[in-house]
């Protein structure tokens, strides 16, 4: 190792003059790049009379500092000078486009059954997705060992006491919270999110959202229900849709009924979405059991109700031929750029 080839690369870097950012990173791999000068200097120190590496340590490794020092320097100092030069950023060039987020297919969904019944004159309410045992069952008429209070169907929050907290199972509890409050005539719908103890699949999730809607007067009868529904059904599938309804059983309804409307794709001839059927099922309805009113203090001789509700992931999957709920949960941009078209407004 000769001193002078030291002092030949120290005073080197006083002189080196870099234009560009790539001149720079030349001149770092020159000194101290794997094959560099100062590198190699460093792979003779290995070599030397033990008597010299004291002395040529010191030496060497502040020859390093500097350069390195000074490759930090002029890289600074090369952008300032390209931008002498001329300009490297051009103003007038477009920006580049915010991206847009894209709205979830249930909001969509959702959006468009609460802008249907806003214009039937309905109101929308909401209300706490974790709910006291009384409002989700107690309130609508659940028997006290009906199967949906078990642990297996409900996520209990605390439990053990006479009206334990948990996640709702339904937003019927919002309907109840709007007759304690609200004086009737009650037109209501409530949207919101729902939670039930279920094993995830194709067709069933754990949370899920539903829009529920109430309606109670004097002289409400199964008549004006029908007629409800079938409005909604020609507003939310098209003016040709047809009904018909089929008697089910809710704790909360007397008589209850499912609701199915004529399958849009095949026009009643089958097809494999309404499984050949020409039918697809969208809700539930019926007229409010009298216990139901009567729990929430309104007088069940002078009024009658009606309600019904939906499962919206159920819509969205028949609007869109979606084959398997998971796809609405999993935040995949692939799924959700394909609703791109309708921005949240
Ligand atoms: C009150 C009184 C009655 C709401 C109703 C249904 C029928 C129904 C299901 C559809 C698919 C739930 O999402 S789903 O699993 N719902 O079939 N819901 S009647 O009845 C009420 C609600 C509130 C005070």
């Amino acid at each position: 190792m000769k001193q002078e080839d030291i002092d030949r690369i120290a005073a080197s870097l006083a002189e080196l003059k870099c234009k560009t950012q790539k001149e720079v990173e030349e001149a770092r791999v020159r000194l101290l790049g794997k094959k560099g000068e100062i590198t190699a200097l460093f792979e003779e120190f290995r070599n030397i009379d033990r008597s010299q590496k004291a002395q040529f340590g010191k030496i060497l490794n502040e020859l390093k500092q500097k350069a390195q020092a000074r490759i930090d320097e002029l890289r600074a100092g090369a952008s300032s000078e390209a931008s002498k030069e001329g300009p490297q950023l051009d103003l007038t060039m477009p920006g580049d486009p915010m991206e847009l987020g894209s709205r979830h297919p249930v909001s969509i969904v959702r959006q468009e059954i609460v802008d249907i019944f806003r214009k039937f004159g309905y109101d929308v309410a909401e209300g706490p997705e974790i709910e006291d045992d009384y409002h989700v069952f107690e309130a609508l008429n659940f028997p006290p060992n009906h199967p949906a209070r078990d642990m297996q169907d409900t996520f209990f929050v605390s439990a053990g006491h006479l009206n334990p907290l948990l996640l709702r199972t339904h937003t019927s509890s919002v309907q109840v919270r709007t007759m304690e409050r609200m004086p009737v005539p009650i037109r209501v719908i409530c949207p919101g999110r729902v939670f039930r103890n279920e094993a995830i699949s194709a067709r069933a999730h754990c949370i899920f959202h539903q829009v529920e809607g109430l309606y109670i007067d004097e002289n409400v009868t199964f008549a004006d229900l029908k007629q409800a529904i079938l409005l909604f059904a020609r507003e939310m599938f098209g003016p040709d849709t047809e009904i018909r309804m089929r008697p089910s059983y809710f704790p909360f309804t007397e008589p209850s009924a499912e609701v199915d409307v004529s399958c849009n794709i095949c026009h009643g001839k089958g097809c494999n979405i309404c499984k050949g059927t020409g039918w697809l099922e969208i809700l539930g309805c019926g007229m409010v059991d009298p216990n139901v009113l009567e729990a929430s203090g309104i007088d069940s001789k002078r009024y009658s109700g009606f309600a019904f509700g939906m499962g919206l992931e159920r819509i969205a999957m028949l609007k869109w031929r979606v084959n398997d709920l998971r796809h609405y949960f999993e935040n995949d941009m692939r799924f959700l750029r394909q609703f791109a078209a309708a921005p949240e407004v």
